[in-house]
């Protein structure tokens, strides 16, 4: 691969290369277009049926992309110069083994982007959170009046930020362990990690092995760059022996030499350690629901400021943002019971947040696609504040398992029944809440497609009491 040497990293000159893009969902389909664009001759493949395809492949045909369906040939991924891979695609998966043992260069579409792309990065990971974060550091540092855009993990492809970036822009991305697993140079100007519990075990094999695939958001920071720890969370500790960059910590529970931290029922801004502590708004001033969102809004206002957003500036944009959809977000009150939508609770780590921002009566819909997940971590939440538990999708029987004996299991199988047997028992002031501590792939198209049906739901509910 012929690569020169670009502003922040090496571009790739990918005229005439030989790419194959390995996954033709979102991530792939960008790759694909953009690979296309830069000259390069490219193949996509995909494990779906060309039937499954229909929609995608004749798009991709016009643009001389050759595409291979209904699985990955070997030969296929063998007569490449460089192969892209999408985050959903194990780097395990037999073919890339076989490719990666060649010497082959294999890379992500985090990295084939940020190759090309122009200005700062502002990159965010963690277990949960990071979708709130990533919106609410993208809203202030646009309302602060910075040129910014916002993407990754998040929906937005990073290939899709290229055209419009300047060198004056701050790309803020959300990034997750799949994505960080298959980067080389990616080098963001300021990198946050919320905080690290277990999730994705059936992918990445261990928990070690997640916390090392997320500690690769700074593998290549060095001194002149930022990244922001939480200092509430045991893995920040490893992550911060390993760090190059000058780290800032947030704290809800102490306060912090360098960063930011909740003082007297307000958070606190210390730009460098032996600086004076800055005020910048108080808690009653956010917006969101839950202990874990002041963490969410500590790591934003500590990025914000270290992107130069003035304190002022910062709590305006805090205090009028609006819960992301699908995140812990309010839906209705129907018959006096309050209706939350926290499909993107897809690990148990979230659902305990989920459940900890109510203080009872909470009626929780659980299940999905199992991930390996241990459901007993949940039994003291469960017990003190959740009224009966609605089980759904193939983790079911595994969670019933799990939890017998510590709260009411209700065996709902689907989230239409589950929803309706919530709605059947609750009482007013009680809550009905969707954080499924899994994967919604059994049952649905993706945890949006989940929440929406959830919503639906509730709204058919609502329906039924105007009809009454
Ligand atoms: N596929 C194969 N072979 C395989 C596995 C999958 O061909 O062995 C194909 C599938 O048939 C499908 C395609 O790959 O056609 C799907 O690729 P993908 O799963 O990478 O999905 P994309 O649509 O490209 O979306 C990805 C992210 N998905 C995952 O990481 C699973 C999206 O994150 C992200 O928004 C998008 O890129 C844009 O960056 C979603 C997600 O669930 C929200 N992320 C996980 C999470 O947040 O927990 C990490």
């Amino acid at each position: 691969m012929v690569e020169s040497e670009g502003r922040h990293a090496r571009v790739m000159d990918l005229k005439n290369k030989k790419v194959l893009v390995v996954g033709m969902g979102r991530s792939g389909l960008a790759a694909a277009i953009f690979l296309r664009a830069q000259g390069a001759q490219v193949t996509v493949s995909d494990a779906r049926s060309a039937e499954a395809l229909a929609q995608e492949i004749p798009a991709l045909l016009e643009h001389g992309i050759m595409v291979e369906s209904g699985g990955h040939g070997l030969l296929t991924f063998r007569r490449q110069d460089l192969i892209v891979v999408s985050p959903g695609v194990p780097t395990d998966t037999p073919e890339l083994k076989q490719v990666l043992s060649f010497g082959l260069p294999v890379i992500g579409e985090l990295e084939l982007a940020s190759r090309h792309l122009q200005g700062q990065v502002l990159a965010i990971t963690g277990s949960n959170g990071k979708t709130t974060t990533t919106s609410l550091v993208g809203r202030i540092l646009e309302e602060g009046g910075l040129p910014t855009q916002v993407g990754g993990n998040i929906g937005l492809p990073v290939i899709a930020l290229i055209a419009s970036s300047t060198p004056a822009t701050w790309n803020v991305l959300e990034v997750s362990s799949f994505q960080l697993e298959t980067i080389n140079d990616f080098h963001p100007r300021i990198a946050v990690v919320l905080n690290i519990t277990p999730d994705h075990l059936d992918r990445h094999g261990s928990f070690e092995n997640y916390v090392a695939a997320k500690e690769r958001i700074f593998l290549n920071q060095t001194g002149g760059d930022m990244l922001v720890l939480n200092a509430d969370d045991d893995a920040a500790h490893r992550c911060a022996s390993h760090a190059k960059a000058n780290v800032f910590w947030f704290s809800r529970k102490r306060a912090i030499r360098q960063g930011a931290f909740v003082y007297n029922e307000a958070i606190v801004f210390v730009a460098k350690e032996g600086a004076a502590m800055e005020p910048v708004l108080p808690l009653a001033e956010i917006p969101l629901r839950g202990a874990h969102n002041v963490e969410n809004v500590l790591a934003a206002v500590c990025a914000a400021r270290l992107a130069g957003v003035s304190a002022e500036s910062v709590r305006r944009s805090v205090a009028s943002f609006q819960a992301v959809e699908h995140r812990l977000e309010y839906v209705a009150t129907v018959n006096g019971v309050d209706y939350f939508n926290d499909s993107k609770a897809t690990n148990v780590d979230a659902t305990a947040k989920a459940i900890a921002a109510f203080p009872g009566n909470i009626h929780l819909i659980l299940g999905g696609k199992d991930k390996d997940s241990d459901y007993t971590q949940l039994a003291t939440l469960l017990r003190e504040r959740v009224k009966a538990v609605y089980t759904i999708g193939s983790a079911a029987e595994k969670i019933g398992h799990q939890l017998a004996g510590v709260v009411k299991i209700v065996s709902a199988q689907t989230l239409d029944e589950a929803v309706e047997r919530a709605s059947a028992a609750a009482s007013p002031a009680d809550v009905v809440l969707l954080a499924p501590a899994c994967s919604s792939f059994d049952q649905f198209d993706n945890y949006e497609h989940r929440g929406r049906v959830f919503k639906q739901l509730v709204e058919q509910q609502q329906q039924q009491v105007r009809l009454r």
